[in-house]
């Protein structure tokens, strides 16, 4: 099985989103960290090369000031997975530790929290003079006997306040930075040529080696190993959950992957055809004409589960076709046309050939449309995603000045190729043969927003769909891995629907007591109040029971249709 595609994806889109551990508006226990009270992409702030808004290094930093504090990783810390267990050496003494290929770089008890050991390493890959950077923290009491890893978001392998929101509730922790700094992509390139040591390191090296060096550091601390181990991310900290549980099953017992940027060759190309479909018709279609699109969809079929709530809980369902827009005024972008309603049918549909076959899923009606797709200027010109960019400049035409813009159908179907030829193995991210993750006892929880508006839910399920037919069907796969769909919640958090919550306890759970979760709980909150909602294994869908109110997930259930 090939294993294609990476990882992450991060992005931001706007306002938002994202960068590396967490997410936007973290849903609790979702990726570590994050920008709370963003909503996820809502149109339109350029994004910065790279994809990244936010502030580096501060996990639950948020992008614009303001909004209340990032949600905890868990309400309570969790119990004790080890009694009684006390440090046997000093954190200072743990710059003395060998490993191979690791230099310590620092290792002391944090000035600012004496309840936190800090250490600083990177791993070396001779010859080729690269660095991966690995933040591990240890508390130094109160451990609760688990180690969890963290991730990125886009090209960001992840960062060093990633450890906080885990370190916080007990666990010892660990983050890196995958090899390069910062969120650009063009950490590919060295001399001109592709750098595949640094590409490895940021496609799957990077995170094992920091697993293996937590681990070890803790053990080393502690006298004795994590009992547990974990992984969670969100975006390219999804596919990092994914890669682990693909690459090195021995490294979690548990991973959440939300988001995930897996079928990372194919994610960003896929991220580029607005732009040169709308191009190639000479039909930029307006930020504003996208979004009553978007709002039309809603509205034809947000009743159709049942409730309506401004979120369409199963977007398979609704076939809403913009051409009922055609002759009606879009705000400020005037009357809508034939061709912005077929530009706008081309992005749900997805990337095709020019012979019209099939490359990839679009965005599902209620995402919103402008995070990749939004065009701008005068005249109307389409704006190229930041990390689709950068992975063609990058990775695939090894040309920093390369404009996305002057790509053809043609150009683009020759790249879509290559993408997956050249890229595929490395960080793919798509091999559906976890036996082995399996068969040692693993367990994973996957969820995906349908309103994401970065990343196509439908490539998820995909690779779940065939995991299925890979591992024996849908029983067999549910007693390992399960993946929940949340309507409405666009990437990573945000959005009109109510997103996970509960996601780590519901895996240590699974796990440590062998209960599987049927649902994963979700809510969200705003000044009207609070919605709560079961999400379910996909494919089954919330079903309101008909009495009882809307914002109670106690009033739904768990069925194969509304
Ligand atoms: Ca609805």
């Amino acid at each position: 099985m090939n294993r294609a595609t990476p990882t992450l994806l991060v992005a931001v889109s706007v306002v938002a989103l994202l960068v590396h551990a967490g997410h936007a508006q973290a849903p609790q226990g979702a990726p570590g960290g994050g920008v709370p009270g963003a909503p996820a992409g809502r149109a339109g702030a350029p994004v910065q090369p790279g994809g990244r808004v936010g502030a580096p290094g501060a996990p639950g930093g948020r992008a614009g000031g303001g909004g209340p504090a990032p949600a905890p990783l868990m309400q309570t810390p969790p119990k004790p997975a080890i009694a009684n267990v006390k440090p046997v050496r000093s954190c200072g003494s743990l710059a003395a530790v060998a490993l191979p290929n690791t230099t310590i770089e620092s290792a002391a008890v944090d000035p600012a929290n004496p309840n936190v050991c800090r250490v600083q390493a990177f791993t070396t890959h001779p010859p080729s003079g690269d660095r991966v950077r690995i933040w591990v923290a240890i508390p130094t009491s109160n451990w609760n006997g688990r180690f969890m890893g963290t991730g990125g978001g886009g090209f960001s392998g992840g960062s060093a306040g990633g450890v906080t929101p885990p370190v916080a509730v007990g666990f010892a922790a660990g983050a890196t930075d995958t090899g390069h700094e910062g969120g650009s992509g063009s950490f590919a390139l060295k001399a001109g040529r592709l750098d595949w040591q640094s590409i490895r390191n940021n496609a799957h090296v990077g995170i094992h080696e920091m697993t293996v060096t937590g681990k070890a550091l803790t053990q080393a601390f502690y006298g004795v190993a994590p009992k547990f181990s974990y992984f969670n991310g969100c975006s390219t900290g999804g596919r990092q959950a994914l890669m682990e549980v693909q690459r090195y099953p021995q490294d979690y017992h548990g991973v959440i992957a939300g988001a995930p940027a897996i079928n990372w060759p194919k994610l960003h190309v896929q991220q580029m055809w607005g732009p040169v479909m709308m191009t190639a018709m000479s039909n930029p279609v307006a930020g504003c004409k996208l979004a009553a699109a978007t709002a039309a969809a809603i509205a034809s079929c947000d009743g159709i589960d049942g409730v309506k709530d401004g979120v369409i809980e199963d977007p398979k369902r609704c076939t809403y076709d913009p051409k009922a827009l055609v002759g009606t005024s879009a705000g400020d972008c005037g009357a809508f046309t034939d061709g912005d309603a077929t530009a706008i049918r081309r992005l749900w549909e997805g990337p095709r050939r020019e012979d019209g076959s099939f490359l990839w899923y679009g965005l599902p009606r209620g995402a919103d449309l402008s995070a990749l797709s939004s065009s701008r200027g005068t005249p109307l010109r389409a704006q190229p995603f930041g990390i689709s960019q950068e992975w063609m400049r990058y990775f695939l035409t090894q040309d920093p000045q390369f404009d996305a813009g002057t790509l053809t159908p043609a150009g683009y179907e020759r790249m879509w190729d290559q993408s997956i030829e050249q890229f595929g193995i490395v960080i793919g991210t798509d091999n559906a043969d976890l036996t082995a993750f399996r068969d040692r006892g693993g367990r994973a929880i996957v969820w995906h927003g349908w309103a994401d508006q970065l990343i196509s839910a439908e490539g998820t399920i995909d690779y779940y769909t065939r995991i299925q037919q890979q591992m024996g069907g849908a029983k067999k796969t549910s007693e390992f891995l399960r993946l929940f769909m949340a309507p409405g919640v666009g990437h990573c958090g945000g959005g009109a629907g109510a997103a996970p919550t509960g996601t780590i306890e519901a895996l240590l759970a699974w796990v440590e007591e062998n209960k599987a979760p049927e649902t994963l709980q979700a809510v969200r909150r705003d000044q009207t109040g609070t919605r709560s909602r079961p999400l379910c294994q996909y494919p089954q869908v919330a079903k309101y029971k008909g009495s009882g109110s809307t914002d109670d997930a106690a009033n739904f259930s768990c069925s194969s249709g509304f």
